[in-house]
């Protein structure tokens, strides 16, 4: 029997990996030393949000193994409900190796997960009353790209928070390696978005999704397709925003030292979405993002760097 419904401000659903980051530069076949921590888009959003106070919950499927153990333990410490985690005794957890990033380029990365535990989530997993009690869904383009049972629990999870008037937000989160071609992943995820109130692409992944290269041309092409606020992220630059009310550029926050850009995206949805939720306009909710984003590129591992509720107060006030 499932225990009851919790009230959820966020509900989320997707995979996380064990992640090793090489403690040395080079190719991860020299490395010898790996340190081990958390990987998943969709936990690293539920971290930050839950780190800022909101009530988050998330599904998953981990394997019956101590990396799951692993993934349980340390995205609950965070104070993420994760009661609607399914053990699997079949399947694995994944892995995910990440290089030692140098000078702020983006990090190699290597996958473990075909196959894996969270690859056979399913819509038999979405609980509708825990999900029906949230206020908000988030959710990315990597869980559907695991699986046709992913995928069909993505529609499933989108179609079911819309027919209640939950708002959804949308991170394409683009890997290419999981998918058969890019023209099947544009198309796939397009088709998601649409059914999204907030979609969130980086400028690259907006070019590739849609075939415009200018962020307003990207929006309009979402906001056609019924989307009602599309940002799309710019890196250093910031982020262009496009509603029915209007649209703006929202300049990035300097950081002193970039020392891994991936999780960049997820800090962006984490301010984005807690914003939004509390009610702030629209260009204060990307500002937010900003923030979060800069945060979260200065550390090593891909979550670690999301700021608590006093540290984002502390770092607006600085400006
Ligand atoms: O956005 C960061 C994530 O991409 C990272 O934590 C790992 O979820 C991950 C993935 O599938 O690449």
């Amino acid at each position: 029997m499932r225990p009851s419904a919790v009230q959820l401000d966020v509900a989320t659903y997707g995979e996380s990996l064990a992640l090793l980051v090489a403690d040395q530069v080079g190719a991860f076949e020299d490395v010898e030393k790996y340190t081990r921590r958390l990987a998943g888009a969709e936990t690293n959003v539920a971290i930050g949000l839950a780190r800022l106070g909101l009530k988050v919950g998330w599904l998953s499927r981990v394997g019956d193994d101590s990396f799951g153990r692993f993934i349980c333990k340390r995205v609950a410490q965070e104070g993420v409900d994760v009661s609607r985690v399914v053990t699997d005794a079949q399947y694995r957890t994944a892995i995910q190796l990440k290089a030692r990033a140098v000078d702020g380029a983006d990090p190699a990365i290597e996958y473990y997960r075909k196959g894996s535990a969270a690859s056979h989530l399913s819509p038999a997993d979405f609980d509708p009353d825990y999900f029906g009690a949230a206020r908000h869904l988030h959710a990315t383009g990597i869980a559907p790209a695991l699986s046709a049972s992913t995928m069909a629990l993505a529609h499933h999870a989108l179609d079911f928070m819309r027919a209640r008037g939950k708002s959804i937000s949308f991170d394409p989160n683009l890997r290419p390696m999981l998918w058969p071609s890019q023209q099947v992943m544009a198309q796939q995820l397009n088709a998601l978005a649409a059914k999204a109130d907030w979609v969130l692409p980086g400028l690259s992944e907006g070019k590739i999704l849609t075939g415009y290269t200018e962020p307003a041309d990207i929006a309009a092409f979402y906001l056609d397709r019924g989307v009602s606020l599309v940002v799309v992220k710019l890196g250093e630059q910031g982020a262009y925003y496009r509603s029915a009310q209007g649209e703006g550029v929202v300049p990035g926050v300097p950081v002193r030292q970039v020392v891994d850009t991936v999780g960049a995206g997820d800090g962006f949805a984490v301010g984005l979405i807690s914003g939004l939720l509390e009610g702030l306009p629209i260009e204060q909710a990307v500002r937010r993002g900003n923030r979060i984003g800069a945060f979260a590129i200065q550390v090593v591992g891909d979550m670690e760097g999301l700021p608590t509720r006093s540290e984002l107060e502390a770092a607006s006030r600085a400006d």
